[in-house]
């Protein structure tokens, strides 16, 4: 079929700057006139030389307004010089499956369409995601230019009449102002589920599964959240390693998440908790909207923080045939997640780092081949198989760890603890709240990183009492090309190694989320089996007096509690 393109005149919107993780904004905002198209544009324009005659892959989390965003994709690049774009089926495929598709087929990006964990339908929230070759999000760099461009956007080229049926898996060929532009419509899960097989040993997981060499069978409980890990999972779990279908809930992706927040954590997964706490299960896990995020529960709900899942899975890699492959080079997390997996590179002997919040920076390590294996605070796990973290590997790592270790969850962690101490973490998540007033609180919590007063300064609440070592606002020099990221999170360290941390969350859509993260470090045997919650109190108290949280929010309690 030949076509022609049109450039469109377009004014600029104001905020098109990507947060953490791509744009994300209410649905209602990407539907307002060529709102989607002025930052698809941005997108395709930052690209600069790298876009003409270049293969892309798009797809997303299959929330509402996803089909509408691919169609308007598919137009915008046949009309800017793409040659082919290899798009999911019905336009889904999970963030980790996007990064996957790009490396595989060695595309120059890809467009990923999701607003991950927070709600969607026609009254919640979307959002659009650039990924870069290597496969993981673009980095600061990039979604700068990105920025940039938007702010004097004044027009947008696109391919008005070009149609294409996305719901059927093959090829569709174009002929676009004189050149050839084709779409393949891809198979949503099967690259994806063939690297997986790569990676794991599946007769290994399997024999967990059912039971076997004496071993009885381990009963597992998966919940999709009816996000886009669905299909995988039924591949996965169902084709491949043949758990039954009692095992898997929740695996028809929906454009509303059935109404939910399709977030992992113990507050939006609660049926999952629920019904690991009835005690049939002996593990659980829950993945996010966009499948990147995990949450990994034992027996009677028995919770593994993300600090701890991550390095569990460094200490034990040895189960895994991808890493008796590879090795492993270095070991990272971001900079409030709890410090667990730091004792295990410094047994193992191998470099650790610390970034600022967001996977994006794990990706030049990776690249520079220093980094194999890294988490975030926020549910996100994995490796340097991929650019993104990844929830179904972390699934699959942990049964591997509890097949080959012949453990339970529950006694995997506390061999952890035995061997390396527990670190105890919390997050208190505010969200919503009125921006001008955490923003003051942030400030003034800068303040305190140049007050000389502070260092030294006793805190204490009920009989607990904490020295303060150090106050900084995080800033990260890239090890590989020296890009710094400034303000990334007030650091409150304390004389024991305990941490209080704040930062405002970049990945909400409206308002300002606070997020608050406890962390204290204890190597006496008699606490590992306590109560974080219990625990950390005091610290989160201290916390609380100390940035008048509650008086800046006007919120008494959090939102979420990790
Ligand atoms: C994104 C990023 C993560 C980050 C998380 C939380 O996750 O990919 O690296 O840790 O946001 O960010 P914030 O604390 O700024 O809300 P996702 O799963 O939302 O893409």
């Amino acid at each position: 079929m030949t076509l022609t393109g049109v450039t469109k005149a377009t004014k600029p919107y104001e905020g098109q700057k990507p947060g953490t993780s791509g744009l994300r904004k209410a649905v209602k905002v990407f539907q307002q006139e060529n709102y989607t198209e002025n930052f698809v544009q941005c997108i395709l324009s930052a690209m600069e030389g790298a876009l003409h005659g270049c293969t892309l892959v798009v797809g997303g989390d299959g929330r509402f307004f996803g089909k509408e965003a691919v169609a308007i994709i598919i137009k915008m690049c046949a009309a800017n010089g793409v040659r082919k774009l290899l798009v999911g089926q019905n336009g889904i495929l999970s963030t980790p499956c996007v990064s996957c598709i790009i490396r595989k087929y060695k595309t120059a990006g890809g467009i990923v369409l999701t607003a991950s964990h927070n709600p969607g339908g026609p009254n919640a929230d979307f959002g659009i995601k650039f990924n870069i070759s290597n496969g993981g999000p673009a980095p600061d760099g990039v979604t700068n230019k990105i920025y940039g461009l938007s702010q004097s956007i004044s027009e947008y080229k696109i391919c008005p009449d070009l149609q294409c049926d996305i719901s059927k898996i093959g090829t569709q060929e174009y002929v676009v102002d004189g050149n050839p532009f084709t779409v393949e419509i891809v198979d949503s899960v099967k690259d994806y589920v063939e690297y997986m097989k790569e990676i794991f040993d599946f007769g290994a997981i399997k024999d967990l599964l059912h039971g076997a060499g004496g071993q009885p069978p381990l009963k597992v409980l998966i919940n999709s959240m009816h996000g886009v890990t669905g299909p995988y999972v039924r591949r996965i779990f169902l084709e491949e390693l043949g758990a039954s279908e009692d095992c898997v809930v929740n695996i028809v992706p929906l454009e509303d998440f059935g109404g939910h927040h399709p977030d992992p954590n113990l507050t939006y997964a609660a049926d999952l908790v629920n019904a690991l706490k009835a005690g049939d299960y002996g593990f659980g896990a829950a993945f996010d909207g966009d499948g990147d995020r995990n949450m990994i529960l034992g027996h009677k709900a028995f919770f593994v923080t993300p600090s701890d899942s991550v390095a569990v899975i460094a200490d034990n890699t040895d189960c895994i045939p991808y890493f008796k492959k590879n090795g492993v080079k270095g070991l990272a997390r971001s900079m409030p997640t709890g410090c667990s997996i730091d004792r295990v590179a410094a047994k193992k002997n191998v470099e650790v780092f610390e970034v600022p919040t967001g996977w994006k920076y794990f990706g030049n390590l990776m690249d520079a081949g220093r980094l194999s294996i890294c988490g975030e605070e926020s549910f996100g796990t994995g490796s340097d198989h991929i650019r993104e973290k990844d929830g179904i590997w972390a699934v699959l790592a942990w049964l591997s760890i509890l097949g080959v270790k012949k453990t339970t969850v529950e006694k995997a962690l506390h061999n952890h603890w035995q061997t390396y101490g527990r670190n105890f973490f919390t997050r208190y998540d505010y969200e919503n709240c009125e921006a001008d007033p955490c923003n003051a609180m942030m400030a003034e919590l800068d303040a305190l990183s140049n007050d000389p007063s502070m260092i030294g300064k006793e805190l204490s609440h009920g009989s607990k009492t904490y020295k303060v070592a150090k106050v900084d606002n995080f800033e990260y020099k890239d090890p590989i090309d020296g890009a710094v990221a400034k303000k990334q999170g007030v650091r409150i360290l304390m004389s024991d190694g305990s941490r209080v941390v704040f930062r405002l969350s970049g990945t909400g859509s409206s308002g300002a989320t606070v997020r608050l993260y406890i962390e204290s470090y204890e190597s006496d045997p008699s606490t590992y089996a306590k109560d974080a919650q219990e625990m950390l109190k005091p610290l989160v108290e201290i916390a609380l007096q100390l940035s008048k949280l509650r008086e800046r929010t006007g919120r008494q309690e959090p939102t979420v509690i990790t």
